[in-house]
């Protein structure tokens, strides 16, 4: 099935009419259990469950207009980066009522410096917009299926606090949504540490296709994830705090095993990136409950509890901190 079929087939289920401009706001994610791998390419299927946790007020907020000449587009106030805007209006395209054209300005309120910005809350907050714009009427659950064919993150990025992306088994992906946990764990912190905020080389897309067909260990990493899916959720449930950072940790290094297993290698890493996790892990023998978790890049997110905070900030005195449930 092609993105297009897959957009009208859900496009029949819309109600109202558009009207004349659309907002919203979504926030990031952080994956504790890893979206890696797809299993269908063009209609962004994963491999794999995942889970994660919202960054609370730090994400995307988008304002969708219709236009009558080009599409135009900005990003934090200036005129979008051309493979931006051009990802953006392809998207678009499959949203796009005959000879019509669209105004967005899209800010992120994540500070660069965290290098947080991602496609993630992006995609979530633009598809939040032409919802509002359009009139469709949909549920997070619809929306999340259309998040995911801009970037496979945004799914989650509709929720606040926790979400699950199911996997689903279906070919035309129509079970492949996200949905938001009802717990709150109120005492949880995300740790930002920033090593770098150059642009990877290998982008996620790219990376995560080369490792599932070039990596021998990427043949234990859909069974690992489906384990450490269903873990994290005992723990969320049960708030048993160790079960739960170990269990992002471990996830965390085994995706980045897979892919350093990878040919060409893929590692993204820095050297300072490794002297963290080993702060880190020195830290938790001396008893301080502090986990890490890493995405397609070279910056730490830490998992602590707030009894730790201050701790944490004393060992890591450019911690940026995070209330997921604000
Ligand atoms: C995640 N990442 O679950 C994983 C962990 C990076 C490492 O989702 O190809 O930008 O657009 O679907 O969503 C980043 O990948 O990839 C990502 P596409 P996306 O958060």
């Amino acid at each position: 099935m092609k993105r297009q079929e897959f957009v009208d087939q859900l496009l029949k289920r819309a109600k109202g009419t558009p009207g004349t401009r659309g907002e919203a706001f979504a926030p990031a994610n952080i994956a504790l259990c890893k979206y890696w791998g797809k299993r269908n390419a063009e209609l962004n299927l994963p491999v794999n469950s995942s889970l994660s946790i919202s960054l609370g007020k730090l994400g995307t907020r988008t304002i969708i207009k219709f236009s009558k000449t080009s599409d135009r587009i900005f990003l934090n106030g200036k005129p979008a980066p051309k493979a931006f805007a051009e990802r953006l209006s392809t998207y678009l395209d499959l949203f796009r009522p005959e000879g019509l054209f669209f105004e967005v300005r899209t800010k992120n309120n994540i500070p660069t410096a965290a290098g947080l910005a991602s496609s993630a809350s992006g995609f979530a907050a633009l598809v939040k917009a032409l919802d509002d714009l359009m009139g469709w009427g949909f549920t997070p659950r619809e929306l999340s299926l259309l998040a995911r064919l801009g970037s496979g993150s945004a799914a989650r990025s509709l929720y606040d606090g926790f979400a699950v992306w199911h996997a689903g088994q279906r070919p035309d992906g129509m079970d492949s949504y996200a949905e938001g946990l009802s717990n709150v764990w109120d005492d949880l912190r995300v740790g930002i540490l920033e090593v770098s905020r150059v642009r990877k080389k290998t982008g996620s897309t790219e990376g995560m296709n080369r490792t599932r067909e070039t990596s021998e260990l990427y043949r234990s990493w859909p069974a690992q994830a489906q384990c450490d899916y269903d873990e994290l959720r005992t723990a969320i449930a049960a708030k048993d705090f160790p079960m739960f950072g170990k269990t992002a940790e471990n996830n965390a290094l085994a995706m980045h095993a897979t892919m350093m297993a990878a040919w060409p290698p893929l590692c993204y890493w820095k050297p300072q990136s490794v002297s963290l996790m080993q702060k880190v892990w020195k830290a938790r023998e001396a008893e301080l409950e502090l986990y890490f978790t890493m995405d397609a890049g070279p910056n730490l997110k830490l998992l602590f509890l707030t009894g730790d905070q201050a701790a944490v900030r004393r060992l890591f005195p450019k911690v940026q901190i995070v209330n997921p449930f604000l």
